[in-house]
């Protein structure tokens, strides 16, 4: 059967599409490997939290686990209510991001299994040391409500690719091509992050440049998956109350934004202890690139 492919958004020669029934090889040779951003439109389809997830759900089976948000302690379930019962002009605080493993180790099996297109991933492998991969967790879930907004447009630390999956309610993106990173003004204190808070209607005074850049924004729904490749500056406003389930990926596409992400990290380190790692790292990648090859082959 043929990719069922819908456009999302265009501007000048970029697009974001939507796709259905995607080959892996096809996913890996225009996305993956050339970085182009992408909406999944069933590659969850085997997930239970599809099905299952609602706020309903959270409120019966968790309403009373206590949970951190921005700073402020809840139980769970008086989250919820906020944020079905807050306004767009006044929306709870976001993310309302928990470690799913940590808070919510039983629905881990929600989120199984992991599909191919996210596969490999060497974010866990035990030959990467925890501090390169700054703790990044397995699977994060953001609990929105209408008009949450992200709070700052960035990109994923460490050269990580982004998977977010969608599973209730409606999420846009908004997101600037990697090449445009002088038109989103980084923040030189900390370069992933965006000075910018308001792409669509930025302060043009102390931003004058951003009427230059590529601003794509589209709508993900309901059990679609948004791949956001390294590098390409992104951020999310909630247009209904919301639950998605992310998390990030490094394979070989991205290892060497990853090498030099290290190396930007450590700058600071003694010379010879930068030099060793990155020696490590430049041995590990074709030995990593090797055994996932043999593993493919077998499978
Ligand atoms: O789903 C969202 O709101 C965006 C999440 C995100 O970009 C991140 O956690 O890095
Ligand atoms: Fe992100």
């Amino acid at each position: 059967m043929p990719t069922k492919i819908i456009e999302l958004a265009r501007h000048g020669d970029i697009v974001v599409e939507k796709k259905y029934g995607m080959s892996l090889e096809e996913f890996r040779r225009d996305h993956l490997n050339p970085l182009v951003p992408v909406v999944l439109g069933d590659a969850t389809a085997q997930w239970p939290a599809v099905k299952e997830f609602s706020f309903e759900f959270f409120k019966r089976r968790f309403g009373n686990r206590e949970v951190e948000i921005a700073g402020q302690h809840f139980p769970l379930a008086e989250f919820i209510d906020r944020l079905e019962t807050c306004t767009a002009e006044n929306p709870a605080p976001y993310p309302g991001k928990l470690a799913l493993d940590r808070h919510f180790p039983e629905l881990i099996e929600y989120v199984q299994p992991r599909f191919n297109y996210a596969c490999p991933d060497r974010i866990g492998h035990r030959a990467i040391p925890q501090s390169f991969a700054c703790g990044a967790a397995n699977y994060e879930i953001f609990f929105g409500s209408s008009g949450g907004s992200f709070p700052y447009v960035h990109y994923d630390y460490m050269g990580f690719h982004a998977w977010i999956n969608q599973i209730v309610g409606e999420k846009e993106f908004i997101i600037v091509p990697p090449w445009e990173s002088h038109y989103v003004y980084p923040d030189p204190a900390d370069p992933w992050k965006s000075l910018v808070n308001n792409l669509k209607d930025p302060d043009l005074e102390r931003f004058p440049l951003t009427t230059q850049a590529t601003v794509l924004s589209f709508i993900v729904g309901p059990g679609e998956t948004m791949f956001i490749p390294n590098g390409w500056w992104h951020t999310t406003i909630s247009k209904t109350a919301t639950i998605s389930v992310a998390f990030d990926q490094l394979c070989h596409s991205n290892w060497s934004r990853f090498r030099a992400e290290v190396r930007t990290k450590f700058a600071g380190a003694h010379p010879a202890k930068q030099a060793l790692s990155q020696a490590y790292l430049a041995l590990l990648g074709p030995m990593l690139d090797l055994s996932e090859r043999m593993r493919t082959a077998r499978t």
